[in-house]
């Protein structure tokens, strides 16, 4: 909003103003009521209340890998996540990749094949999937996030066996090859991270019982981390401003129930990889999460606007 005007005066209920421009005309704008110290006081206590409410418990955070390609919006989302913590909320965040496993694999010479949106993983492409995820993600969003003193630790799935996992079968009988589920999660190395003040950023690695690496659908690494912690919330950011009736031009589904969910999945009007995050979202509630949002990672600053406004921004999914 353009507040450069030569001349402004406000209405006593600060709704509206009449502002003359530079070019002389004058004219009401309502604008104001968005922007007016009323609307501010109003939007602080709406907020504090919030805040206050969420204060000690712990929020899952899931970063896309569509999400994540934009620097700006990698820093908003670090600068998001380093607020959670300092206004006393637990934040544990959940990263994906994939855009950037595809692009290394390429120069690598390797295409990518999916099946049911999982990557076939073999073992020439399980080491550039980890050394993408584990090494580059992680590493760069634990600096983002420290460079805010957010005392953020970078992990995969398999230090201190925070994801125990196994080969997935896949109903259609293809091998996916190093692709993995969780089996379990190991809370109490989590918990522990974050008794000590810390936000532990977790790559999608799981860790099979005879050593081997995985790779695991990250949406199912965060919906499980959730259940596990016995999260308050679980967000998930993606290239999407949420649940839509129908991609790509649907109206976003501001609220629905896991029935609801389950319905548009079954009529199809959720297909690609909003399936495998309403497959997750269902898990976690199911696993006792309170509420599921999906947000809009290409906007800045969503996971703040969601969690600490009366309307939100985004799809909220309860039980
Ligand atoms: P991310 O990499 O952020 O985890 P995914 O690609 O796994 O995102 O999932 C989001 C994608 O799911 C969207 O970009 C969209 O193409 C697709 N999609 C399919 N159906 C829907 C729907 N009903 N609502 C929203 N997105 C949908
Ligand atoms: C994913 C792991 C990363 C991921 C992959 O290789 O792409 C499998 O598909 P996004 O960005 O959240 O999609 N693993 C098995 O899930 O990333």
């Amino acid at each position: 909003c353009d507040l450069s005007y030569d001349y402004v005066k406000i209405n006593a209920d600060y709704t509206s103003m009449i502002v003359q421009r530079p070019d002389g005309q004058v004219a009401k704008d309502d604008r104001v009521a968005n922007y007016s110290p009323a609307f501010k006081r109003s939007l602080l206590v709406e907020a504090l209340k919030y805040i206050a409410a969420f204060s000690g418990e712990i929020a899952v955070i899931k970063y896309g890998g569509a999400a994540m390609v934009k620097d700006s919006l990698k820093e908003a989302f670090a600068e998001d996540v380093t607020l959670l913590k300092k206004v006393g909320l637990k934040p544990v965040v959940v990263h994906g990749g994939a855009p950037e496993i595809t692009k290394t694999l390429e120069k690598l010479g390797e295409r990518s094949e999916f099946v049911d949106g999982m990557r076939i993983t073999d073992a020439q492409s399980l080491p550039v999937v980890e050394m993408v995820l584990s090494g580059k993600v992680n590493q760069e969003l634990v600096a983002l996030l420290n460079a805010r003193n957010a005392g953020a630790v970078g992990l995969s799935g398999k230090d201190g066996k925070l994801v125990r996992a196994r080969k997935v079968a896949h109903a259609s009988g293809v091998d996916l090859g190093y692709v993995g589920e969780v089996v379990e999660v190991n809370r109490k190395f989590l918990e522990m991270l974050l008794d000590g003040g810390y936000v532990p950023v977790i790559s999608p690695i799981g860790l099979a019982d005879d050593g081997t690496g995985l790779s695991i659908n990250a949406d199912a690494v965060a919906s499980a981390v959730a259940v596990a912690l016995g999260a308050r919330k679980l967000i998930y950011l993606t290239d999407v401003p949420g649940i839509l009736e129908s991609s790509p031009d649907g109206e976003l589904v501001r609220q629905q129930t896991a029935p609801d969910l389950v319905r548009r999945l079954e009529t199809g009007a959720i297909t690609g990889g909003m399936k495998w995050k309403a497959h997750a979202i269902l898990a976690a509630l199911q696993g006792g999460v309170d509420r599921v949002h999906v947000l809009d990672g290409r906007q800045p600053h969503t996971v703040i606007a969601e969690l600490f406004t009366d309307r939100g921004v985004g799809s909220l999914v309860t039980l």
